[in-house]
């Protein structure tokens, strides 16, 4: 049987890669568990015309069918919103997935090993997943961050929820390799809010700037990811006292509930949403369109360097 894993490219990225053009990847677990219908939708096509008019071409992943999509056209995307029947599937699950000819929405893991194979550097998401709180107990540590320390994929996020053990996922990254480079900021962001509290390790301010990190960093042989940190714009930022009381809820929430394992984070981004009456959900719409801004603008100054 031959080992060679079958890719569908949508007929954008075909022709993007046919032209060695500027290419970001977009995850499809934030369209199945990390957002309701119809924003879900809305969102996707958003970010995919935010790529574009940034100079890149998008590449929505997805298991269809038990077939790796890299780009989804508009019905495929409208299809995939509005599925149940959809796995949350990191890059363990995907073997079995496509096995039993089933569906998944890939999170930030599954997207970067797809996107390495299919050559983009490049993946622009809302929040990675990470340490969570109490792992010392529940040792709930996001294969995110295990991806992150061993696939090649600059990752553009807008930092990590407070859901999470901000400290102990920065150690975590640390521990494997990670550069965290914060753009435009000291700080390292905390999805909602412009800082953490905590200082990033790196700051650039310039896209270009990210580009070249890139290039030296795959040039040293590091073979780990980097994780671009971009704070959310100040005009779409929660308040964080306000953010920080509705998640301590919801956090309560689901220990009291015995949430576990990978249900942990799809529940507390449905009752956060909840809780604070939709103002979650705008925050998380705002910020990823400013990631996939971002990715697309690293994604043009890469190419321009690597051709
Ligand atoms: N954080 C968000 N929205 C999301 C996710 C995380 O704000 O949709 C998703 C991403 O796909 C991420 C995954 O890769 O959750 C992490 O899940 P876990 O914590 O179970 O590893």
């Amino acid at each position: 049987m031959s080992t060679s894993i079958s890719i569908r490219y949508g007929s954008e990225v075909a022709a993007a890669r046919q032209a060695n053009g500027p290419i970001v990847a977009l995850e499809s677990t934030i369209i199945t568990h990390g957002m309701p219908y119809p924003a879900n939708l809305e969102t996707a096509r958003a970010l995919e015309q935010t790529v574009r008019d940034n100079g890149a071409t998008p590449a929505t992943i997805a298991i269809m069918a038990g077939k790796i999509f890299v780009g989804l056209d508009d019905d495929q995307l409208a299809v995939l919103a509005q599925s149940k029947d959809v796995v949350k599937a990191s890059g363990r699950d995907l073997a079995a997935i496509m096995v039993r000819k089933g569906w998944g929405g890939t999170t930030v893991s599954a997207t970067m090993r797809i996107a390495s194979l299919a050559g983009i550097d490049i993946f622009a998401t809302g929040g990675v997943g990470g340490v969570h709180r109490g792992a010392e107990a529940s040792f709930d540590i996001s294969a995110d961050l295990v991806e992150l320390g061993q696939t090649g994929t600059t990752v553009v996020c807008a930092g990590v929820k407070s859901i999470l053990d901000i400290p102990k996922t920065l150690e975590y990254v640390e521990t494997q390799r990670v550069p965290v480079i914060a753009f435009g900021s000291d700080d390292f962001p905390a999805f909602y809010t412009r800082s953490s509290g905590l200082k990033a390790d790196h700051r650039l301010d310039r896209p270009e700037e990210i580009a070249e990190a890139m290039i030296i960093h795959a040039g040293l042989g590091s073979g780990t990811g980097i994780l671009v940190a971009n704070p959310i714009p100040e005009a779409d930022a929660l308040d964080p006292a306000f953010i920080d009381r509705t998640i301590a809820e919801a956090v309560t929430e689901a220990e009291g509930k015995g949430i576990a394992r990978k249900e942990v984070t799809p529940f507390l981004l449905e009752r956060i949403n909840q809780l604070s009456e939709g103002r979650s959900l705008k925050a998380n719409i705002a910020l990823v369109k400013n990631n996939a801004a971002l990715a697309a603008r690293i994604a043009v100054a890469h190419s321009r360097l690597k051709n």
